[in-house]
């Protein structure tokens, strides 16, 4: 019997990465807030773990629209399917008053650059980075 044991956990060993290809519990997701404002996002720098589901909450404070886009970052994380809608061009928009939540796990750690692509809002300071542990 004892020599079953090694076979068998390395059985276990080998099963438990394929874990991760699972489906993300979306509803156990962390919230991570962002505020958008004239000009810039608060906090500036998100710092995100590999591989943990978030809800990503946009919030506008001001009355005109700002939009949130980080291409590469928004490109190598997983998206809840119903909001995958939400991201266009790598971007998202986030209209005046409004708050706009995407669910996502962060993808590869690294540090990404997102920005306001409204005209001159990233030169005014809307610029933030995502970094991803
Ligand atoms: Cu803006």
């Amino acid at each position: 019997m004892r020599r079953l044991m090694a076979p068998a956990l390395l059985a276990v060993a080998l099963l438990a990465p394929m874990s991760n290809a699972q489906p993300p519990e979306w509803t156990g997701a962390q919230t991570v807030s962002v505020e958008l404002s004239n000009f810039k996002f608060t906090p500036a720098t998100l710092t995100l773990q590999h591989g943990v589901v978030y809800r990503l909450r946009l919030s506008n404070t001001s009355s005109g629209g700002h939009d949130f886009v980080a291409k590469e970052f928004f490109a190598g994380a997983s998206i809840a399917p119903e909001d995958r809608a939400k991201i266009r061009n790598g971007g998202i928009d986030v209209d005046g008053k409004e708050t706009v939540e995407v669910r996502l796990v962060a993808g590869q750690p690294g540090t990404y650059k997102s920005h306001c692509s409204h005209f001159m809002h990233s030169s005014f300071g809307m610029t933030g980075t995502i970094v991803v542990r």
